[in-house]
């Protein structure tokens, strides 16, 4: 039987041996993504992302837990990404992931990603393994990542859904969660809500949320769609009174409290989007995106490698002593392949 026929019928070893496969862009992983392909589309990926230790993958744990009791006992498959660390990414990983308390559960399935070899970097990794876990049956993908910096609104943008994991703040000023993340979250949870400052938290995001602190000018890629959608898919009738008013809960993601609730928001937020024809927005803007980073990868990997020994090493020779700059380098470097021949100052 072939490896992704195996994927299809639930066998955890198959679906192991394709993801690892996949990380690493071998022709077997392609192939396999290839054949899998057809039987994507139904899966509901939700990021989510929040400081760390602000208790992301406690969150996951119990959330993972808490759709499993839903009708139909749903599968969940948990992708913890580290868009942090190139290096000591692995075992870092295996400690966060180590916590979870799920491996006994032949519903849910758990992997970890490190940054390292992403073709087309990891918001596309992360959803090739989406792709995998979608046409294995899996339900609802989690992802879990750090929220440090732009890689993380990437890769969240591939989620349906994005919850923002916050904790309660030392005062009314002072937030962990930076505001730039505020925009990307379509579920705000104010995680260790058993500590003090948690109502605080509550109501500033609450206030935040309702003075309507959702700017469209940041560049992440929910914003291009957001104004693709206000332009000409979704009639003008619908908004922006139908647009999705980001809810904020608090839980105690170590004792299962709250959790209930952040599901019944999560299953909400899938009603919404269903119901708006942004779900398949979003999986056409996430499946271009997709497109354009393997594109990316590639040429980028092939322009490196069609470029003869010690070229690039001489220049970078002269850029370091300064006898050639990094911009006349690049066109240079530029001149060497099929593609981008021409000298972008020659035009
Ligand atoms: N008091 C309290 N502690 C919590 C709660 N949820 C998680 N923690 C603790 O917070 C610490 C960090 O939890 P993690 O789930 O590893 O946090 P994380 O955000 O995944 O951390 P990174 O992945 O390293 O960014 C652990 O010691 C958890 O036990 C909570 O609701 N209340
Ligand atoms: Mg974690």
């Amino acid at each position: 039987m072939s490896l992704s026929k195996s994927v299809r019928e639930g066998s955890r070893i198959a679906l192991s041996r394709v993801l690892s496969q996949v990380e690493n862009s071998t022709p077997i992983g392609l192939h396999a993504l290839d054949e899998l392909f057809p039987f994507t589309g139904k899966a509901h990926k939700i990021g989510i992302t929040g400081p760390p230790g602000s208790g992301k993958s406690t969150l996951v744990n119990a959330l993972a837990k808490q759709l499993r009791q839903l009708e139909g006992e749903p599968r969940v498959a948990i992708i913890a990404v580290d868009p942090t660390s190139p290096f000591s990414g692995g075992a870092i990983l295996g400690d966060r992931v180590r916590m979870l308390d799920l491996q006994g559960d032949p519903g849910i399935f758990i992997r970890s990603m490190a940054s390292r070899g992403a073709l087309g970097g990891l918001s596309s990794q992360t959803e090739a393994f989406s792709q995998v876990f979608d046409a294995a049956g899996y339900d609802f993908i989690l992802i879990e990542t750090v929220g440090a910096g732009q890689s993380e609104v990437e890769i969240v943008n591939l989620a349906h859904t994005t919850i923002v994991v916050d904790v309660p703040g030392l005062g009314d000023d002072i937030q962990s969660i930076k505001a730039g993340i505020l925009e990307i979250a379509d579920i705000l949870v104010v995680n260790k809500a058993d500590q003090p400052g948690a109502d605080q938290s509550l109501r500033y995001l609450k206030s935040m949320i309702e003075m309507g602190y959702r700017p469209l000018a940041s560049s992440a890629g929910k914003h291009k769609l957001a104004e693709s959608l206000s332009k000409e898919e979704i009639p003008e009738s619908d908004y922006p009174q139908n647009l999705w008013q980001p809810p904020v809960l608090k839980t105690i993601a170590r004792e299962s409290i709250g959790i209930e609730e952040l599901v019944i928001e999560i299953l909400k937020h899938q009603e919404f989007l269903k119901n708006t024809r942004r779900w398949q927005l979003k999986e056409a803007w996430t499946l271009r995106e997709f497109v354009r980073k393997r594109i990316e990868g590639i040429l980028v990997q092939e322009f490196f490698e069609q470029l003869p020994e010690g070229v690039l090493d001489d220049l970078m020779e002269k850029i370091i002593t300064r006898k050639m700059s990094p911009t006349a380098a690049v066109d240079n470097l530029l001149t060497y392949n099929q593609i981008t021949k021409k000298s972008h100052y020659s035009e």
